[in-house]
């Protein structure tokens, strides 16, 4: 899954078509580099960031999802509001991806009213607040609960298994140590019954154990979690990097089977 950020170039003179042509560009080069699947996001889940209205976030998707909904790749559409879904969907959106869990207000009859796929991913807090103080009885098993919670929500709302996939959420309401316990023993998620996702690409976990300052330098450390991530039963990683991800898969799936 190649990540696609539709963020509005404030300091460019190009306005709306800058921002959206450029995550268009975007698209087309992660799809070169073999991307099964795209993940477009309108809305920031950044730690700390300030939340983004409804208008504003179709204003931003919308465009990218109607010129991408030919191509031969699926577009998942990272959001948390029904009416994003909702909208995604009919434009063309084959999965919803919300950090949320289809918790919030509509969420989940949104998905459950189409035919769309979900990501349902653990988080602990808000945007604004997860990082402070992040807490658990024991992580894995807490996340797993919470997980299983929410596949059999979606469930009994009518969301066939077939279109679910789970999410520990990587660095959402979780300290370094629960981020390694959770990548440690991501094989327990499995028992889930679903795909498990797993998105650490250039996170600060991996900053902070490589000592890397800067996201973007964060490549190599990627590709290892990305590796780890899949010998632990991950089925979709979400990342920036596409080509170097799936260079270091062909290494893994000659070794280990087929992990295309
Ligand atoms: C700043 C901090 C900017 C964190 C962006 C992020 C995930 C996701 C994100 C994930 C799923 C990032 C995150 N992370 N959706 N959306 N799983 N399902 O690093 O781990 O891209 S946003």
């Amino acid at each position: 899954m190649g990540i696609v950020n539709v963020t509005p170039d404030s300091f460019s003179d190009g306005g709306r078509f800058a921002s959206s042509s450029a995550a268009i560009e975007q698209a087309y080069r992660l799809m070169e580099e073999g991307a099964d699947l795209l993940d477009v996001g309108g809305e920031s889940s950044r730690p700390g960031a300030l939340p983004v209205g409804v208008e504003e976030e179709l204003r931003r998707v919308l465009p990218v999802i109607e010129a991408l909904r030919d191509c031969n790749v699926p577009i998942s559409v990272d959001t948390c509001k029904a009416e994003v879904m909702r909208a995604a969907i009919s434009a063309g959106a084959a999965m919803i991806n919300d950090i949320d869990a289809l918790q919030g207000e509509g969420a989940m009859a949104a998905v459950a009213d189409s035919g769309a796929a979900v990501c349902l991913m653990h988080k602990q807090g808000t945007a604004q607040t997860m990082q402070l103080a992040p807490g658990y009885r024991d992580v894995v098993a807490d996340v797993a609960a919470f997980l299983a919670g929410r596949v059999e929500a979606a469930e009994a709302a009518g969301i066939g298994r077939e279109r679910i996939t789970v999410d520990p959420g990587f660095g959402f309401g979780k300290t370094l140590e629960h981020n390694i316990a959770l990548l440690r023993q991501l094989d327990r998620f499995q028992a889930l019954g679903v795909p498990v996702l797993a998105g650490l690409s250039r996170k600060s976990m991996l900053g902070r154990l490589a000592g890397i300052e800067q996201a973007e330098a964060r490549v190599h450390a990627s590709i290892a979690a990305a590796i780890l991530a899949v010998q632990r039963g991950a089925r979709i990683i979400r990342v920036h990097d596409v080509k170097a991800t799936r260079e270091a898969l062909r290494i893994l799936e000659a070794i280990e089977g087929n992990h295309d």
